[in-house]
């Protein structure tokens, strides 16, 4: 059946109302949880591995080196839980080195990720209790507990920092919740260093980067029917002086009318779409968003080159 798609075919779709939403602002914008569809997901793994791409390998490369020293401060006998499932070895890194390790608690919405996760991390340590959440870890729930050991959080590829403040104290806080007044929390934060670092990092000579935000795009037109020309678009990573971030925004090069169902959104040459937002902290700047959540540092590990850095946080 050939028809023009209109609103009421997407009303209860949440893809449809971010993306009418953020392109009906004056300064338009898209959620940046809608990035990682299949393909932008694989696009993302990909991005792991660039060279310009140091976060993972130097977060990486903590995780291996400070072992001993993380299992300490986690403590016997833990319960892990990860807020937003782990796909590569960052979880086993960290698990590996725990001295009996009780549970494994992940959370995360996209289900067949978390069902492979928990499957994976299961067959690898057998003696593990592993409780998987099915939850958007911004939303307001409970972890139930279950059996002993105390509880470490663990937030890692500096997930947050596509976090506003508001969002990252809320999301603290909920941890501190979670984890207790014995909690413990392991977060991942990329450092501020200079900014052309910064820029190639999300702006890559192979274009992987740019290829992952047009997916966007893409995904927009194959998903709601929507006519975006990818060719009159292109990517772009700015420095946010203020907000303390690298920005990834979608540039139209031309004026241009884009259809979505019965709606139309025009854009005037070299408007943008704001897609994501990846802050940068300072120990200090890091330190004060953790007291506002009911934390304090503890620890802070960072890699040789001193790009990236994993705060071992305790409740104030
Ligand atoms: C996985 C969200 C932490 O912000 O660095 C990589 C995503 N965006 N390149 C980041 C991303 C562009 C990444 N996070």
């Amino acid at each position: 059946m050939l028809r023009v798609k209109t609103a009421s075919d997407f009303i209860d779709n949440a893809f449809y109302r971010d993306v009418v939403e953020g392109l009906s602002a004056d300064v338009k914008t898209l959620p940046s949880r809608w990035l990682y569809d299949e393909r932008g997901s694989a696009l993302f793994e990909e991005i792991t591995t660039l060279d310009e791409y140091y976060l993972t390998r130097a977060e990486t490369s903590i995780l291996r080196e400070r072992q001993g020293e993380i299992a300490d401060f986690v403590g016997p006998d833990a319960i892990l839980v990860e807020y937003g499932a782990g796909a590569g070895v960052k979880t086993e890194l960290v698990l590996a080195g725990l001295r009996n390790p009780r549970g494994y608690v992940p959370i995360d919405i996209a289900e067949t990720f978390l069902a492979e996760t928990s499957k994976r991390i299961a067959s690898r340590f057998p003696r593990l209790r592993v409780r998987p959440i099915e939850r958007n870890f911004l939303d307001v729930f409970d972890v139930p507990f279950d059996g002993v050991g105390n509880r470490t959080g663990f937030f890692p590829g500096s997930t947050i920092g596509n976090l506003n403040a508001i969002e990252a104290q809320t999301l603290l806080s909920q941890m501190g919740r979670h984890l207790g007044d014995n909690g413990r929390a392991i977060i991942g934060v990329d450092l501020e260093k200079n900014i052309d670092t910064l820029l190639r990092a999300y702006d890559d000579a192979a274009g992987v980067t740019a290829a992952f935000n047009l997916n966007l795009l893409e995904r927009i037109n194959t998903e709601l029917g929507s006519d975006f020309h990818l060719k009159q678009f292109k990517h772009a990573a700015r420095w946010n002086d203020v907000e303390r971030a690298v920005e990834m925004h979608l540039v139209s090069l031309r004026d241009q009318r884009v259809r979505l169902g019965r709606r139309t959104f025009d854009f005037k040459a070299s408007e943008t779409i704001h897609t994501e937002s990846s802050r940068k902290y300072t120990a200090e700047s890091f330190e004060r968003i953790a007291r506002a959540g009911g934390w304090k540092v503890a620890n802070a590990w960072r890699d040789a080159d001193g790009l990236f850095c994993l705060f071992g946080l305790v409740r104030f």
